[in-house]
């Protein structure tokens, strides 16, 4: 070994000559972010290596697990601090001796983009790749969308940059992202890496010409691209400036860049994104679990193996566990069994997987109709039938099956769980685990905390949601949680709008320019509308009759009009298509007329504004009940669980910050 003599050039980088090797070290915790210190110190470490001698080359590393995890979030609300990044990169890239990254972990915005820069990248194979600014609200600002599309070509660099994709080292190799990838620290290599490249000329990516590509397939990525945009800025601007990069200069591409970046760091849609960047890392904090440790699972026990359970089973399967999936008959256990292996073909032909991917899993599934096999799970996740005594008589046998400190989840959705906990002897290792469907797909689980659930059992169902790849937002127990008491209010709402003078297929146009994926009415009718139907006969009874309180849905609901799976709902569906459908407006009129409305003209205006309220006002109501925990929370479950649009942030982030549609 060499000589070794720290040199600190900042608070967060410092460098030791090793070989002949200046090797620099970004210690920044907990994501070794691109601070104001982290910038400075950098950039004078990359001068002080062009004018030391005994530095032949350098490496740019980052201590612990991560390379360098992007800019510093936190700053982007506040004035600039030079030198910026782009003055960072262009010193790297202009060194006149050989750098060379050594990423050690996530590299991504700013992180990729100072990698980008280096003269030759050697990755570790835990590393992740990539410019997810886009889910920002903004572009790349240090050259990425000018630097990628130099290494991978355009038509892929607009399909990574447009949605934000990260990839893993294997695929940033045979995308030409990286050079090298090692198992363990990439360090070490790097070192003997750059002292091989000092008496080579320097590949500098910013010089290189793009790959002769067909225009025809840049243009089908663009395409692919803005139809995913649903009405945020970003991902537009970033194919602009991907597709500009191979009609002008370097320095041209990266001015408008720049530009572009900072017209979008101030944008309504990049202050809510940022609003759920902070939401979700808040929502990893619940009170109450400080120092608790979630238990060991190894192995999942499903009961059910329909929709719901499938999608479960396929979702554990993908995160590495075993997979137990109990059926009430060997019958059924075959079909359940079928619709699992038919979801991994499906994961096959999008290319998520590959065929040996799918045997693996396979192997950790066994599928039958003993509920006796779920003595060998760790966690069980009941998603049966949403009965009440169906569910009950299911936990107590439960109970008696698994281990005493095995944990038994719920998935219902709108019985009470502290009911069913109560049917076993010990409520205290009972949660809810709340999928949304198709389970395999939406990233929402609401953990439910019922009323006698102990810490570690609540850790454990996070712990579990989490390495499943979801996002696990806890809640206390209320009929329909969070997301489904606010989609309630929401429906609620919806059809006093109706009831006033809009037609559905009006609100539906209303929210879907907003940016909702669907507007209500279409997802009324996806889901199908005989759940909320049997809910309101249920809450008949007790119904204050002062309440307002409209009919048209029990009279489609009537005529055996239960949605898309009946072919007719609140719209009709003749070849799928969804299509107004004149016996709906004429229960419409009828109703309206019953009740002696006199239809008024709602503007779109006042359609999303209403529709906001209530939620936000439902809310409210969960916040000041104790069942969600905070205001953010309650953004996440209506965006990731009912297709509220992320760049507005939510509903609760609309009404604080007094947003209009
Ligand atoms: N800035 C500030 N704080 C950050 C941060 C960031 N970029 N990334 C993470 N944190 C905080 C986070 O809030 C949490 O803090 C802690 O770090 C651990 O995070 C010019 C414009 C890097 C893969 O979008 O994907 O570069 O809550 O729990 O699971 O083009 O964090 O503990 O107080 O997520 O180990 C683009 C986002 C920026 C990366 C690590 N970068 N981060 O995962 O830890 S834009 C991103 C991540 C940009 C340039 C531009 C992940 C991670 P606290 P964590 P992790």
């Amino acid at each position: 070994m060499g000589e070794v003599t720290p040199i600190r050039f900042s608070e967060t980088v410092s460098a030791r000559l090793e070989n002949g090797v200046l090797v620099v070290t970004i210690d920044n915790p907990p994501v070794n972010a691109a601070s104001a210190d982290m910038r400075s110190g950098l950039l004078a470490a990359i001068r002080h290596a062009g004018t030391e001698d005994a530095a032949r080359a350098v490496v740019v590393t980052g201590a612990g697990k991560t390379f360098v995890g992007g800019a510093d979030i936190k700053e982007f609300g506040q004035p600039g601090t030079e030198p910026i990044l782009p003055e960072v990169v262009d010193a790297i890239e202009k060194c006149s001796k050989p750098v060379v990254a050594a990423i050690n972990g996530p590299a991504l915005g700013s992180g990729l983009e100072i990698a980008l820069a280096c003269h030759r990248r050697i990755a570790s194979d835990t590393a992740t790749l990539g410019l997810p600014e886009v889910k920002l609200g903004i572009v790349p600002g240090a050259g990425g969308t000018q630097r990628l599309p130099r290494l991978v070509g355009v038509a892929k660099a607009v399909e990574l940059i447009a949605a934000g994709r990260s990839v893993a080292a294997g695929e940033a190799l045979s995308l030409g992202i990286i050079d090298q990838v090692v198992a363990g620290n990439p360090a070490a290599g790097a070192v003997a890496a750059a002292r091989d490249l000092a008496s080579q000329p320097l590949r500098r990516t910013g010089e290189l010409a793009l790959p002769a590509e067909d225009p025809q397939v840049i243009d089908e990525a663009a395409d692919k691209a803005l139809s995913r945009a649903r009405g945020r800025a970003a991902p537009a601007e970033a194919v602009r400036l991907v597709r500009r990069a191979g009609e002008r200069s370097l320095a041209e591409g990266l001015a408008d860049e720049r530009a572009t970046f900072l017209r979008l760091r101030d944008s309504d849609q990049a202050k809510a994104l940022r609003h759920v960047f902070f939401a979700e890392r808040a929502a990893a904090k619940v009170p109450g679990l400080e120092g608790v440790e979630p238990r060991m699972v190894q192995t999942i026990g499903v009961v059910g193996s329909g929709l719901m359970g499938s999608g479960i089973a396929v979702s554990a399967l993908n995160a590495g566990y075993r997979v137990i999936v109990v059926e009430q008959n060997a019958e059924a256990a075959e079909k359940g069994f079928d619709r699992i292996a038919g979801l991994l073909d499906r994961a096959i032909k999008s290319g998520r997987i590959d065929a040996a991917g799918r045997a693996e899993r396979l192997q950790r599934l066994s599928v039958g109709s003993d509920l006796e096999a779920l003595a060998a799970a760790d966690l069980v996740v009941e998603a049966v039938f949403d009965d009440l005594d169906v569910k009950t008589k299911l936990f107590e046998k439960l109970d008696k099956i698994v281990r005493p400190d095995a944990i038994l989840a719920t998935n219902t959705s709108y019985l009470d769980p502290d009911a069913i906990a109560a049917a076993t002897s010990r409520p205290e290792r009972i949660c809810g685990l709340h999928f949304f469907s198709p389970a395999q797909v939406m990233r929402l689980v609401e953990v439910v905390r019922c009323a006698k659930t102990n810490p570690e059992v609540l850790a454990t169902g996070i712990a579990v949601a989490r390495r499943l790849g979801k996002l696990p937002i806890v809640c206390g127990v209320c009929e329909g949680f969070i997301g489904n008491r606010i989609f309630s209010a929401y429906r609620r709402e919806a059809e006093f709008l109706v009831e006033d003078g809009a037609w559905p297929q009006e609100i539906d146009a209303a929210m879907e320019d907003y940016g909702f994926a669907m507007g209500p009415f279409a997802v009324f009718d996806l889901a199908g509308l005989e759940i909320a139907w049997a809910r309101r006969k249920r809450q008949a009874a007790t119904r204050d009759p002062s309440q307002r309180y409209v009919e048209i849905a029990d009279r489609l609901c009537e005529m055996g009009r239960f949605g898309q799976k009946t072919g007719r709902g609140w719209y009709a569906y003749p070849d799928g298509k969804r299509t107004v459908d004149p016996e709906v407006t004429a229960v419409i009129e009828a109703c309206r007329k019953a009740k002696g409305i006199a239809p008024r003209q709602v503007s779109s205006g006042e359609i999303v504004s209403r529709l906001l309220a209530a939620m936000a006002a439902e809310g409210d109501a969960l916040l000041a009940e104790g069942i969600a925990e905070r205001a953010s929370d309650i953004d996440l479950v209506i965006i990731n669980g009912y297709g509220f649009p992320a760049h507005r942030g939510g509903p609760m982030y609309v009404a604080k910050e007094g947003l209009r549609p």
